[in-house]
């Protein structure tokens, strides 16, 4: 199956580089094939006919199926490459990483993602990304630092007591997580708070890890 996969991506997307770093930890090959987001080359016909939601990532498969979304991208790799999957293997274990994973997206990636596209002044008319123009609510960037505290607060507990974000085990949770920390740190100047020291342990320890420099 090596070679057949085509990435579609962008270098300064956070999703796409979500998708990056599965792929590195996993060894899979995938062609990667750039969208410039600064030339607007999302809203291209040749890249909406890929992707009708006008985002990246999309992974395109040898039979020319298009898959977005990145939890949807990882499930398929996850399953389509079951040798040493990182999305759990029993049913149990399935179920617990995708909860994480789910729960690291929606509290902390959603959150950073909502705080800088309500902010930044190249997003104005662009809040929320796809086909659809909303604007820029300034409220949704004052209550997206509160929440991006809070998920850092609830980060810091689940690590105290657990080595990984899903457990024992690393997983895609690990990745989103570690991805959402280094955007909010660059886009936001939010790195992890200096007391909340098991999250530093699990940062350093995780993104050390060779797949996490894609
Ligand atoms: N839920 C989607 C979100 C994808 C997304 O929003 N990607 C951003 C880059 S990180 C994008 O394509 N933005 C294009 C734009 O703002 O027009 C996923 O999981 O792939």
């Amino acid at each position: 199956m090596k070679n057949e996969l085509k990435l579609y991506q962008s270098s300064a997307s956070p999703n796409s580089r979500r998708v990056r770093i599965y792929l590195a930890e996993r060894g899979i090959c995938a062609t990667t094939v750039p969208v410039d987001l600064g030339a607007k080359e999302q809203f291209s016909s040749a890249y909406a006919a890929i992707n009708p939601r006008r985002v990246v990532p999309t992974l395109v498969l040898a039979d020319g199926t298009a898959i977005g979304e990145v939890q949807a991208i990882f499930r398929y790799l996850d399953e389509a490459y079951s040798d040493r999957p990182i999305g759990g293997t029993t049913p149990k274990e399935k179920a617990l990483v995708a909860m994480w994973e789910r729960r690291m997206e929606q509290e902390g990636f959603a959150a950073v993602m909502e705080t800088v596209r309500n902010n930044a002044k190249g997003l104005a008319g662009r809040a929320i990304s796809g086909p659809h123009g909303y604007d820029q609510i300034p409220a949704l960037v004052e209550r997206g630092a509160l929440r991006i505290r809070d998920f850092y607060a609830d980060l810091e507990g689940r690590l105290a007591a657990n080595s990984l974000v899903a457990g024992e085990t690393f997983s895609t949770a690990d990745i989103t997580a570690v991805v959402t920390v280094d955007f909010a740190t660059k886009a936001l100047s939010m790195p992890i708070p200096d007391n909340h020291t098991a999250t530093r342990r699990w940062y350093d320890a995780v993104s050390a890890r060779p797949g996490f420099s894609a």
